[in-house]
């Protein structure tokens, strides 16, 4: 039985996750600051279910992590999900609070949780899939920091390739476009009516497509590894550059 360990497993992509794997027979490590939804995740998934509370900015949590004793240490996979973006307003007049939040979890977390379980994935041969975003590739208006962060995690898992050469070890960054789940929730600081207004009558991905998706890439075979996957509901595309004239 393989073993999964998903960041941000209280909510969209990675609590999707947690129910594709376990359902597939999976062991399903989920993480998260709401212990409370991680709780009632261990309800309905049952023993195959590992809840561990803690935040993704806690350094001391994260190297923790790589003493897990077995059976829950022997991470097969490792899906870096955990992540949230500040609100879309000018840089300038983003509280640094958000701004950090930010750049400790999508960067700094993911990091030193890869760090401190690359050991046990090496000797498992294991596979890691960081959650990058299309605000990687293509900039918008108040994306600054977001998108750098996510532009970090894609060049961060194709580096760790060239690291992992002749591991076995596989990574790949998947890069969604817009998907319904509570993010702009958080993003726009709880504000479910604006997050609502952003997806209406657009048909946006849902958590269940990236949880197929996941489980795709969790069952190919062994000497393929996917580097980048890029992928968007049909109602999103691209807008052109921005030029500002004089007058
Ligand atoms: P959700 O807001 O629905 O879920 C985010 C998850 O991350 C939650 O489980 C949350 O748990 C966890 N998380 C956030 N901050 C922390 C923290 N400091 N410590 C621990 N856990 C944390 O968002 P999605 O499911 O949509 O997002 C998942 C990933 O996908 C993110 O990295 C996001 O940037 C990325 N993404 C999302 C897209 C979208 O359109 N939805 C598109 C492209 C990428 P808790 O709050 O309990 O701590
Ligand atoms: C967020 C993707 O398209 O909503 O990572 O900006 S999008």
């Amino acid at each position: 039985m393989k073993t999964i360990l998903i960041t941000g497993a209280t909510a969209g992509f990675g609590e999707a996750a947690a129910r594709k794997f376990v359902a597939g027979g999976w062991k399903a490590i989920g993480t998260g600051r709401r212990e409370e939804r991680l709780k009632k995740l261990q309800e309905e998934l049952g023993d195959a279910f590992l809840p561990l509370a803690f935040d993704m900015r806690d350094v001391g949590a994260i190297h923790r992590l790589s003493d897990l004793a077995p059976p829950w240490g022997e991470v097969d996979l490792l899906l870096n999900n955990a992540g949230l973006a500040p609100p879309t307003d000018p840089l300038a007049e983003t509280d640094w609070e958000r701004i950090e939040a930010v750049i400790h979890t999508n960067v700094t977390g993911l990091v030193g949780l890869t760090r401190a379980l690359l050991p046990k994935l090496i000797e498992r041969k294991g596979q890691i899939i960081n959650l990058s975003s299309v605000a990687a590739t293509y900039p918008y208006k108040g994306g600054a920091v977001y998108a750098g962060t996510k532009a970090f995690v894609r060049q961060f898992s194709l580096d760790l390739r060239s690291d992992l050469a002749g591991t076995g070890v596989r990574v790949t960054s998947v890069e969604p476009g817009m998907a319904e789940t509570e993010f702009t929730i958080v993003r726009t600081g709880g504000d479910k009516e604006a997050s609502d207004r952003l997806y209406a009558g657009m048909n946006p991905m849902t958590s269940g497509d990236l949880a197929d998706l996941f489980w795709w890439l969790a069952n190919l075979p062994p000497h393929l590894n996917i580097n980048t996957v890029e992928l968007m509901p049909v109602s999103q595309s691209f807008a052109g550059f921005t030029v500002t004239r004089e007058g």
